[in-house]
Parts: structure tokens; sequence; C-alpha cells
């Protein structure tokens, strides 16, 4: 019979329950010698791990050191306190995304997507609309409900904005990964401000993701959902269906975490 957890104080689990066993890895800018090796040991212990073991450690490049480690932690969280939250939504696949979208819409959502500003990075907003996809689920350029537009990367907002406008699309989609100086921050609002200015923020979804963006930071932003790391195509399809549906009957469905 296994053990049965205390929800109100959770701690990681390796070898069994409650042992508190975590692996970490790192990198110290000093060269790989025994004195690193004992720098790495006296940083995790400050870090709060009891028993810091080095399980491998190796020259990254001259002067840097990478370190394997195990570490165990005796703090604990209260997993109790956050469930109930709304935190979980229950995601649709893709063919249930596509019976819903055709039961409750009988057209075509049409997103407009790229990665803005001055930031390259095309992978995310690529993973979330082409053909290809993600991890074996393809994007929504593959769903018969979806008509994707996807502008690719350093796409200034103004030309977002005015091919959201150019082909009447339900969502803009925003993908941000080079967060230095908050330029994500700065390229999220600026696109917001655009949308407001134009006076469409009414009948436009407004969603963003990438690896430091939370839903929490896209709301506190003026956008309807935030999407980060572990996001899949239908996570994204849901979340617009659901809303579109939601406001096309005037009612209000919980977004998307
Ligand atoms: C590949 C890569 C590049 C490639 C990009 C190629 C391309 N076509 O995209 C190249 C080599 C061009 C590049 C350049 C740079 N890069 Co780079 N790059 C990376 C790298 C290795 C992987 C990023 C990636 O593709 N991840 C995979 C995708 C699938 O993950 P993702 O973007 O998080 O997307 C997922 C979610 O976030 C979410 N998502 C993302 N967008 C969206 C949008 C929506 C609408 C939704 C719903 C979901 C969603 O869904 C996706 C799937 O789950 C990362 C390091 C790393 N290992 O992460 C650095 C990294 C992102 N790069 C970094 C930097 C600094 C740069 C440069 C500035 C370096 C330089 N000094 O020149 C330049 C960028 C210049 C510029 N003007 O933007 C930093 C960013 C630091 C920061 N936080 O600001 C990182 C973290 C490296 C580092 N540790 O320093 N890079």
């Amino acid at each position: 019979m296994p053990r049965e957890v205390d929800l109100s104080a959770v701690r990681p689990y390796a070898d069994h329950l409650g042992d508190g066993l975590v692996q970490m890895s790192f990198t110290l800018p000093v060269p790989h010698s025994l004195a690193a090796r004992k720098a790495a040991l006296e940083l995790a212990a400050s870090m709060g791990f009891e028993e810091p073991e080095v399980v491998h450690y190796e020259e990254l490049t001259e002067g840097y050191t990478y370190f394997v480690m195990y570490g165990r932690c005796v703090r604990t969280v209260d997993f109790a306190s956050l469930q109930g939250e709304g935190f979980d939504i229950e995601y649709m696949s893709e063919d249930e995304i596509e019976r819903f979208a055709e039961r409750n819409l009988g057209r075509r959502i049409i997103v407009v997507g790229a990665s803005t500003g001055s930031d390259t990075h095309s992978v995310g907003i690529d993973a979330m609309l082409n053909l290809k996809g993600y991890h074996g689920h393809h994007g929504l350029e593959g769903y018969h409900s979806f008509e994707t537009h996807n502008l690719g990367s350093q796409v200034p907002n103004s030309v977002l904005l005015s091919k959201a406008i150019e082909v009447n699309a339900d969502a803009i989609l925003v993908s941000q990964t080079v967060t230095q100086q908050n330029l994500h921050v700065h390229n999220l609002t600026e696109l917001v401000e655009m949308v407001e200015a134009e006076g469409r923020r009414h009948q436009l979804i407004l969603a963003c993701g990438g690896p430091r963006v939370s839903n929490e930071l896209a709301k506190e932003l003026g956008y309807d959902a935030g999407f980060s790391k572990g996001t899949y195509p239908h996570h994204l399809a849901t979340f617009i269906v659901r809303e579109l549906v939601a406001r096309e009957s005037g009612d209000r469905v919980p977004a998307a975490g």
C-alpha cells in the first residue's frame, strides 16, 4: 500500500516518500579544481540543502565548471492550500476542439501571430502555429477550424496589428523570448496600447507566450491569457475556442493557465 501523502507539507521525492532528495545542475565561473568542487558544496549548503553531494563535475570551457549535485531539501510546501484555485484547466484534445468549434461557431477562427519587436526567437510562435507544431502535437495550421497567419519574428507591433485588421482576425498571438531590460514587457504593452487606440480591444482575443511569460503577467499587461514553457498548441486552441464561444454567447469562461 502506498503511504498517504500529507498534502499540507509536501517535499521532493526520490527513493522514498518524504526523503526530500533533489538533483540539480549549475555552472560556476571558476576553473575546474578541487576548490571548485568545495565551492559548489558550500553554495548548495547555503541554499538550504542538507547533505549536498557532487555526483559529477567537469570543465565546461576554460575558467568554468559544470556540476551535477544531489541535496536533501528539508523545506515543505502546502499543496493543499493551492488546490481549488482554478489553476488547472481541462484541455480539449484536437478532435474535441474541432467538434466544439464546428458545433458552437460553425466558421473558421482567424489567428495572426508573431514574435514581435526586435525579438528574433521564432521557435515558440512556430510551435503554436505551424503544421509541424511541437513534440508531436501539430500547430493550429493543421486544424480545420483555424486559419493561421504566422508573420515570423522581429515583426513590429504596427505590422502585426495591421495584418490582424486586414484579415479580420479573432485573435492576435504574440511570442516574447528576450526579457533583457524588460523588453518583453515593453513590446507586449505597446501592442495592447495600439489595439486599444484602434478601438479593437473588445473584438480581439489577445494571447501571449514565452519562457518568462505567465498568465499573471499577461493579465497585468492587458492580455486575455499568457502561456509559458510546456504549452502545446491544443492548450492555446482550447483557450481560444472557449473564449470565443463565451464572448459570442455573452458568457465568461476561466482563462487558461
Ligand atoms: C534557439 C535560440 C536562439 C536562436 C533563435 C532561432 C529562432 N529562429 O528562433 C538564435 C541563435 C537566433 C538566438 C539568438 C539570440 N538569443 Co537565443 N536562445 C535560443 C535557445 C537556445 C532556445 C530557444 C528556443 O527555441 N526554445 C524552444 C521553444 C519551443 O521554447 P519557447 O520559446 O519557450 O516556447 C514555448 C513556450 O514558451 C510557449 N510559447 C512561446 N511563445 C508563445 C506564444 C504563444 C502565443 C503561446 C500561446 C505560447 C508560446 O510555447 C512554446 C512551446 O511550449 C535559448 C536557450 C534555451 N535553451 O531556452 C536562447 C535564449 C532564449 N537566447 C537568448 C539570447 C540572449 C539571445 C540573443 C540576444 C543573443 C545575442 N546576444 O545575440 C539573440 C537574440 C537577438 C534578438 N534580436 O532577438 C537568451 C535570452 C535571455 C533573456 N531572458 O533575455 C536565452 C535564454 C539564452 C541564455 N541563457 O542566455 N537564440
